[in-house]
């Protein structure tokens, strides 16, 4: 690695905004990039010693299999075959995720059944309109899905458990995916929430357009894994994370201080503010977070929710 000069990371290749995506400067930002950038910032002293490949899902284990990549960092959920049987090391969790539907606000259910009684409401003007307020409305609906993901194989339980039926549609690229969906080929769109948030945020031509239901139906503990055989680089990059999570909860603490604020500060506080708010790339880091946070701010509390769901982590 030393050698090397650089960190090969296996990112999203669709872009999901808030995990990995490049911004206006064709930077990459997002949650994965910045546990790749605190790996680079520890072993090369430079947190751009990095050089990103996407990956679709299907792609993404081979990649680090074959050396391709030194670590995946690309909205990987931690399941227990991935872990026992594919040769790699799950190192720790960045994000706690659960899969969600999203469905056009003026879809009527496939099946003309009504919501459930009791069901929550996730949106008042699809109700009011007569739309899908609930998953278990979904019956006879076709549902865009992506290959190689847990996603796949939730959504066959899911129906299967509550007797329902649906036509898969299974595309690979996230662009042709969401392509399929809004241009009316799928009824449904289904991913981790996090993901419809964010493509319903970046993607949609109007996403007041789209809802979605309040079932989560999985959990999905998201984070980076390395290849066996390395266990010091698996150290480093578990510690690397650790410290892109404790750099959060601390920049977070400093947040509330409210001597910190820049007009009213003494000079001595102030130094310590200024010091406390420039420290490089653990607040870049923070910072990224945050933005997944703000921009999933559906999938944080669905994650919750999705913490009192019964079904466990998913194999795929
Ligand atoms: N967390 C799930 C799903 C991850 C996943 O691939 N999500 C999709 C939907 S947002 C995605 O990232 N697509 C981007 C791409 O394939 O480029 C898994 O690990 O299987």
């Amino acid at each position: 690695m030393q050698k090397k000069g650089f960190v090969q990371c296996g990112v999203n290749a669709g872009a999901v905004a808030g995990f990995s995506a490049p911004d206006s400067q064709g930077v990459w930002k997002g949650i994965d990039v910045d546990l790749c950038r605190a790996v680079a910032a520890a072993v090369f002293g430079d947190a751009n010693k990095v050089r990103y490949t996407g990956l679709t899902a299907q792609q993404r284990f081979t990649a680090l299999q074959s050396g391709e990549v030194d670590i995946l960092s690309r909205n990987t959920t931690w399941t227990i075959t991935r872990d026992t049987s594919l040769g790699l090391n799950f190192v720790g969790v960045n994000f706690y995720d659960g899969q969600g539907f999203m469905v056009p606000a003026k879809l009527r259910a496939p099946g003309g059944k009504p919501a459930p009684k009791g069901s929550k409401k996730t949106d008042a003007k699809a109700d009011a309109k007569g739309g899908i307020t609930s998953a278990k409305q979904l019956n006879g609906a076709t549902v865009c899905v992506q290959p190689g993901t847990t996603t796949e194989l939730n959504l066959s339980d899911y129906f299967r458990a509550n007797n329902m039926t649906f036509k898969p549609v299974v595309i690979e690229k996230l662009e042709e995916v969401l392509n399929a969906y809004f241009s009316g080929r799928c009824d449904v769109f289904t991913t981790d929430i996090s993901g419809l948030v964010s493509t319903r945020a970046s993607r949609a031509k109007n996403p007041a357009d789209h809802i979605i239901l309040p079932e989560v139906i999985s959990k999905e503990p998201l984070g980076p894994a390395v290849r066996h055989g390395d266990d010091r680089w698996f150290d480093i990059v578990k510690w690397s994370l650790f410290a892109t999570i404790e750099a959060e909860s601390s920049s977070r603490r400093r947040a509330r201080i409210p001597a910190c604020s820049a007009s009213s500060a003494p000079p001595a506080t102030s130094a310590r503010c200024s010091a406390s708010t420039t420290s490089g790339r653990s607040i870049s880091s923070s910072r990224s977070a945050t933005t997944a946070r703000a921009t999933t701010r559906t999938s944080s509390r669905s994650a919750s929710r999705a913490a009192s769901t019964t079904s466990g982590p998913r194999a795929a």
